[in-house]
């Protein structure tokens, strides 16, 4: 086995493609020797220390013997957790980068304020040249369940506050965040839906969160509430949203993430205008300042020190 004395940075990403993020991180990291991870071959798989990938293929971090730290592209590690031949004494660390917390925060008030507001309505009553006013709209009558309240929901919790649209955050672990309303466990979650007629999943995808918006969630919800889901696709029990909107249970969902992506065309939830649906681009990673967080935690890992963002393997996030 070689050692790493000329380090290589291996970098997938299935949205951009690897130059385009060859390119930033050289850009923020002058001489360093970034490639795209599938080219890489031969004597300089041992050379690589660093993997920067989002949904890199299955088997291909197993290839680099030198690895020191996969990178995710993204703030969510469920696409590295899953390869099933991941080399499972590398450290992984998850994307926190300002900027995204801001995209994130910009799209969830943008799904609420247009159920709230009503906007496809107004947007019929524009098309057919209908000029017709509904009841007005009254902002303390909303209350949002952040089911998760990390990087991101933590920025959507104080946003949603500044906008004065009452929220409060719902964690794994008791936490106390001077502005920030939280409550943790189960039975303050029983509680915290029964006032909320917004909940917005921003929780990682881990054995206990998936499948955690189903039927029982809804139930415990006002009727006629809204979700939107932005953390992942395991996290909607699928089977399980159109009769919740049938039923009047729940008047829309907003969905950003799916089961499957892209969402087939068949699917029957293209055909639902009660779901509101974006293409996996709520917080879109972007690879200017992503870099940034990259190029530092290059560094620390070359460094010997400690990268940020690290994941604690046993929570999963
Ligand atoms: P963080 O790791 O910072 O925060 C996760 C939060 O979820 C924490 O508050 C944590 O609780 C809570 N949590 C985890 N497990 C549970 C549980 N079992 N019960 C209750 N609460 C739980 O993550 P981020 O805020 O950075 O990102 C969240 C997710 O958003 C990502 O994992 C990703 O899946 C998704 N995402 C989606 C994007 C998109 O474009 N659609 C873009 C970016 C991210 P505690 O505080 O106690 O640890
Ligand atoms: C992420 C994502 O996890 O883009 O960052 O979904």
């Amino acid at each position: 086995m070689g050692t790493v004395d000329t380090p290589i940075v291996a970098v997938h990403s299935t949205g951009d493609g690897p130059s385009a993020w060859v390119a930033a991180l050289k850009a923020e990291m002058p001489g360093v020797d970034a490639r795209p991870a599938l080219e890489i071959a031969g004597d300089d798989l041992a050379r690589v220390d660093v993997s920067i990938s989002w949904r890199l293929p299955h088997g291909v971090m197993a290839s680099f013997p030198n690895l020191k730290l996969a990178q995710s592209i993204g703030a969510g590690v469920d696409h590295i957790l899953e390869d099933p031949q991941r080399p499972t004494h590398v450290p992984i660390a998850r994307l926190i980068d300002p900027f995204m917390a801001g995209s994130m925060t910009h799209h969830i008030v943008l799904q609420i304020l247009r159920w709230h507001r009503q906007a496809d309505k107004y947007e019929r009553f524009r098309a057919d040249h209908f000029w017709a006013m509904s009841e007005a709209f009254d902002h303390r009558k909303l209350h949002v369940a952040i089911l998760g309240l990390g990087t991101l929901g933590e920025h959507l919790s104080r946003s949603l506050t500044a906008l004065e649209i009452a929220n409060t955050g719902w964690t794994r672990s008791p936490r106390s965040v001077e502005g920030v309303a939280s409550v943790s466990g189960a039975e303050a979650l029983d509680a915290l839906l029964g006032r909320s007629n917004v909940v917005v999943c921003l929780l990682p995808l881990t054995a206990q969160t998936e499948g955690v918006l189903c039927a029982e969630l809804f139930a415990k919800l006002p009727r006629g509430a809204l979700v939107v889901n932005v953390g992942r696709g395991g996290h909607l029990v699928e089977e399980d949203l159109i009769p919740a909107l049938d039923s009047g249970q729940l008047s829309a969902a907003a969905l950003d993430v799916f089961r499957q992506e892209p969402l087939p065309s068949d699917h029957p939830f293209w055909a639902d205008d009660r779901i509101y649906i974006t293409p996996h681009i709520a917080a879109e990673v972007n690879p200017a300042t992503a870099s940034i967080v990259f190029a530092k935690n290059i560094a620390l890992v070359r460094a010997g020190e400690t990268p940020t963002g690290l994941v604690d393997l046993n929570r999963g996030y």
